[in-house]
């Protein structure tokens, strides 16, 4: 068998997607998920200039041989634009991989090792009754774990707090990054977060009880003593896991972290390779891994660093927000249902749009997700609607502290 083509595809039904389509002589196509939130064009132009001629007349069953072709032949390594451009291609021929098998991906790596993936779910609310109405509507909804972010009292716009539900008609905010040609402006104080949050955790605990696995998300913006500080306060009310404390460029500062809290650290959602965990899981200073399969350079290296994980008893927390496509979702889904150390995997819906562009297999059934039984991945792009939806440029918000220094966000 053999490549005859390759092509990338930008369509916005609710937010921007990238996605790659390789195509066979022998009639099989693959799909993979090349979206990188805020700079898509960035990696489709990867794709389009500098790889998919690449790829023409290659052999689609060498996976593992075209992926270490693509790392080590830019010479250029890692980041995130070539890894997403990578992960890619890496989902596209293990799609055609399975199609060629007639199985779905997660047979051919090593098959079932559960029934289906546990899930969380996102709760927000600005006050603590709409969080409450939010954590009820996910219970109704199936999910069996929940994450919790709130409002904070003098932070007037906050990460994760589903402010344009209502008015979309859709529970999620489906774009934090906003259309338009300059990114939003948000507000940050971190000792008004850090008195907040127990608060918030205290009052959740005391109307839904002490079962309800509960994850939070502090998105990189303590410093290390600071989220050993917050990891601390949170220990009584027993969470699941504590996500992005620090903006963990510096793997060290997990060692201080960890000194002062037993609280379960998770990260490495913006992580692109194994080395980005090399410390954090030889020294055991977290306990979730965080990757994307799409950010991360697709199925194969998240298999690796999940093996590797597991020697340490790590488990996997895969990135799941709408910026991951239905067909990243899906390739991490079949990775997640093989491995044995799985944990979690984070699921919000998709839009309505999103999904009349991409046909999926996936089932969501009381709250637990199943990428389906269709040979590959189980996606399938409808072409005709994706055109329908022409790429708009938006921006990820950034923050600004009061004194008017930029804070990450
Ligand atoms: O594009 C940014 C999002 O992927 C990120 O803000 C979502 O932190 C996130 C999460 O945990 O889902
Ligand atoms: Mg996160």
């Amino acid at each position: 068998m053999k490549i005859t083509a390759a092509d990338v595809i930008v369509t916005s039904p609710s937010r921007n997607f990238v996605t790659l389509k390789i195509t066979t002589d022998e009639g099989l196509t693959g799909l993979g998920d090349a979206t990188l939130n805020g700079r898509e064009l960035a990696v489709a132009s990867y794709l389009t200039e500098h790889v998919t001629q690449l790829l023409i007349g290659r052999d689609p069953h060498r996976i593992e041989d075209t992926w270490q072709f693509l790392y080590r032949s830019a010479y250029w390594r890692r980041g995130p634009v070539t890894m997403a451009a990578i992960a890619a291609v890496d989902m596209a021929l293990w799609d055609i991989k399975g199609k060629a098998a007639g199985m779905p991906v997660y047979q051919l790596l090593g098959g079932a090792s559960r029934t289906a993936l546990r899930t969380y779910g996102h709760a927000s609310g600005r006050d603590i009754p709409e969080l409450f109405d939010s954590i009820r509507q996910h219970l109704e909804e199936g999910y069996k774990s929940i994450r919790v972010q709130s409002s904070v009292p003098g932070i007037k716009a906050l990460y994760g707090v589903a402010a344009q539900a209502q008015a979309t008609g859709e529970r999620y905010d489906f774009e934090p990054a906003g259309r338009g040609a300059q990114p939003t402006e948000e507000d940050w104080d971190t000792r008004a977060y850090l008195r907040h949050v127990p608060t918030v955790f205290e009052a959740v605990r005391n109307e839904f009880g002490p079962e309800l696995p509960l994850l939070h998300d502090g998105h990189h913006r303590m410093t290390p003593i600071q989220a050993a500080k917050l990891g601390k306060s949170l220990e009584p009310y027993d969470l699941f896991w504590l996500e992005d404390v620090t903006p963990a460029e510096n793997q060290e500062a997990f060692r201080l972290i960890r000194q002062h809290t037993t609280t379960p650290l998770a990260v490495g959602e913006v992580f692109n390779t194994v080395f980005d965990f090399q410390t954090l899981i030889r020294e055991q200073l977290i306990d979730y891994v965080r990757a994307a399969s799409t950010h991360f350079g697709g199925i194969s290296p998240l298999k690796k660093v999940m093996d590797y994980a597991a020697q340490y008893q790590i488990r996997s927390g895969f990135h799941g927000p709408t910026d991951v496509s239905p067909v990243g979702l899906a390739a991490q889904s079949h990775v997640g249902l093989a491995i044995h150390n799985f944990g979690i995997q984070e699921y919000m819906e998709h839009s309505k749009k999103t999904n009349t562009v991409f046909e999926q297999s996936m089932t969501f059934v009381d709250g637990y997700l199943h990428p389906g039984d269709s040979p590959g991945l189980g996606v399938e792009l409808n072409e005709e609607a994706a055109a329908s939806f022409p790429y708009q440029q938006a921006y990820l918000p950034y923050n600004r502290l009061t004194d008017g220094t930029v804070h990450d966000w």
